[in-house]
């Protein structure tokens, strides 16, 4: 089985990278920072003696895109794992800096479609010689579930992320083809630094005094939605610190 995880050089993505290939899965990585990948994709070769290809991938680049499967030497893909997106900024709408609205739009909703295209389209095309289960995962968010103040385009982003899973899911539904949503509240990755551009003080507030998921925490669901029994579609799942109640209600420890 080959898994092909986009924004895999840190994070969530590495988390999953990590995850699948201790389950045997071979693994094509895709992320900008390659030199971080082609390291993770070492270790994973040494550590789990599975196949790891690292491809560059910028998601917002459509041509880079459209010829990930080629430049990775044409894999045949198990699973596809969505995960590379991003938030920049958290500050009232009027006030957001429209370069941060495309960098989040062309990343979270275009990249998830420019990569999805080709993959799912081979997915479908595999079918061709029998029901072949494959499956396909995207990462959304809480910030899809309900928008929070301060996140306006950040969230629509990630509730985009979340109709275009549930329409591909009923796109697909005559195929073995599974489509899972991930939904996770606060990470602690460096969704915050990126976010904060960097203001490590800033980022660091967001889990101040609560016990964040960690990025292990997401892998281990996406594990488990990709290897449930066949006739079991997870089709959404929503996960939360124990301390974050949703969106709004956090409780901190003092
Ligand atoms: C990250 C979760 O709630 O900080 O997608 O936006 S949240």
């Amino acid at each position: 089985m080959t898994a092909l995880v986009t924004g895999a050089s840190a994070g969530i993505g590495e988390a999953c990278a990590r995850a699948l290939a201790a389950r045997n899965y071979s693994l094509v990585l895709a992320a900008r920072r390659v030199d971080r990948l082609e390291k993770l994709a070492e270790e994973l070769r040494t550590l789990h003696g599975v196949s790891v290809t690292a491809v560059a991938l910028d998601v917002t680049d459509r041509a880079q895109a459209e010829s990930l499967l080629e430049r990775a030497g044409n894999p045949v893909v198990d699973v596809l794992v969505n995960n590379a997106g991003l938030a920049r900024g958290l500050e009232p709408l009027p006030e957001n800096n429209p370069d941060d609205w495309d960098e989040m739009i062309d990343a979270n909703v275009k990249g998830v479609l420019w990569v999805t295209r080709p993959v799912v389209r081979q997915m479908i095309a595999r079918q061709a010689q029998g029901p072949t289960p494959t499956h396909i995962v995207n990462l959304g968010s809480l910030a899809g579930v309900a928008a929070y103040p301060n996140g306006a385009v950040y969230c629509a982003t990630k509730a985009a992320v979340k109709a275009l899973s549930d329409g591909l899911r009923q796109d697909v539904n005559q195929y073995p083809i599974r489509v899972t949503l991930i939904q996770p509240g606060m990470v602690e990755t460096e969704f915050s630094q990126v976010r904060f551009r960097g203001d490590e003080g800033r980022a660091k507030a967001v889990y101040r005094g609560i016990d964040p998921l960690t990025a292990a925490d997401i892998a281990d669901l996406v594990v488990y939605a990709v290897t449930a029994p066949l006739r079991v579609q997870i089709t959404e799942l929503t996960v939360t610190a124990t301390h974050q109640a949703n969106a709004f209600t956090v409780f901190r420890k003092p």
